[in-house]
């Protein structure tokens, strides 16, 4: 399996994060993916490649012109501060007036800062889930975009959850112009991003398993009965869990949502790779031991079509990279055209 890795982004280091009313550590930082290629490291079956940093003429199809202008003119002129939001557009009817000092009308938190190197570790983190999406489209079985920072969280024109530019939806609308797309969310919060990307169109289907929003980020979205819009309507669904959520109550409702995903018929299956689910990561409140992840990937293998990962959350440095491996291994063991296993 190819492996198209996005590299740390040591230029987009968030400080710290305002949540719950306090100043908090931040979490989502570069070492995150160092643990990750820690954990894959030595594994003669995946080869690992940096992805190239090329120009994204397609980020336009999901996300909005003026929002990807704001994102990279506002990080153009950042120098070493951290930009937060303090004020969010408060009228539905409120005048839209685009402030490099607030940045409100573009994002939907206080956790995810704008930084100089925001919007080109973003880049690179979509090129990435681009390239990787790329690899399936040209007929390999696999591919894993390994990287950060996270994408499912960013809509069409607002970043949160740590996520800037949906890499997954990018990955997903690039494979939907060959063939019917199903993307499977198994991070620990909600794909508000990609559900609101993909809301109203058919040739998307999306299903997401998550931590009920009633008490986990990202509140505002994820509950069961938002099943898509317009034409769209059916095309998405939410399988919201209670905390504490362990692998035997996880399995019956992963299956169910790779059985109504399958009912699409997919081409294409795109992963949103979240390890936030993992027993001991500090933020997700699931429980699920690092074996299952191997039970999980051998599940999804069963829907027997290519299919990209793109790695969104997982915050336990000391536990990301035994999740990715045990979640890599049923799908290096026997690879399409591949007779050595
Ligand atoms: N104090 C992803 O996993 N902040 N995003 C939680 C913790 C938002 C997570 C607050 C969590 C977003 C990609
Ligand atoms: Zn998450």
């Amino acid at each position: 399996m190819r492996v198209f890795a996005s590299g740390p982004n040591e230029n987009h280091r968030p400080p710290y994060e305002f949540s719950g009313g306090r100043v908090e550590r931040a979490w989502e930082i570069p070492d995150r993916v160092t643990a990750l290629l820690d954990g894959i490291a030595g594994d003669s079956r995946l080869t690992i490649e940096q992805a190239t940093l090329a120009k994204l003429d397609c980020l336009h199809e999901i996300h909005d012109p003026d929002y990807l202008a704001f994102l990279k003119e506002t990080c153009e002129y950042l120098k070493d501060e951290a930009l937060f939001p303090s004020v969010f557009p408060y009228r539905s009817d409120s005048t839209r007036r685009p402030n490099r000092r607030q940045p409100g009308e573009y994002c939907f938190d206080t956790h995810t800062p704008l930084l100089a190197g925001t919007f080109e570790a973003a880049c690179r983190m979509a090129c990435a889930a681009l390239q990787a999406a790329e690899a399936i489209a040209r007929g390999e079985q696999f591919a894993y975009a390994l990287g950060r920072p996270p994408g499912h969280h960013a809509e069409r024109a607002k970043y949160g959850g740590y996520s800037y530019l949906n890499g997954t939806a990018l990955a997903a609308n690039t494979l939907a112009k060959l063939g019917p797309v199903a993307v499977l969310d198994v991070d620990v919060h909600h794909g508000n991003g990609t559900q609101h990307i993909f809301y109203e169109r058919t040739d998307v289907r999306t299903a997401s398993i998550h931590g009920d929003p009633t008490n986990l980020f990202p509140y505002f979205s994820g509950y069961a009965e938002e099943s898509g819009t317009g034409r769209g309507l059916d095309c998405n669904r939410n399988f919201p869990l209670q905390p504490g959520t362990g692998d035997r109550d996880y399995q019956p409702v992963l299956e169910t949502a790779l059985e109504w995903l399958s009912k699409a018929r997919p081409a294409f299956l795109v992963v949103a790779l979240g390890f936030d689910t993992h027993e001991l990561d500090p933020i997700g409140g699931f429980k699920l031991t690092t074996k299952y992840f191997t039970r999980m990937a051998a599940t999804i293998r069963q829907l027997n079509v290519p299919t990209v990962l793109v790695q969104e959350g997982g915050y336990s440095l000391q536990h990301l990279g035994e999740c990715a491996a045990a979640f890599l291994q049923p799908l290096t063991f026997m690879e399409r055209g591949d007779n050595s296993a």
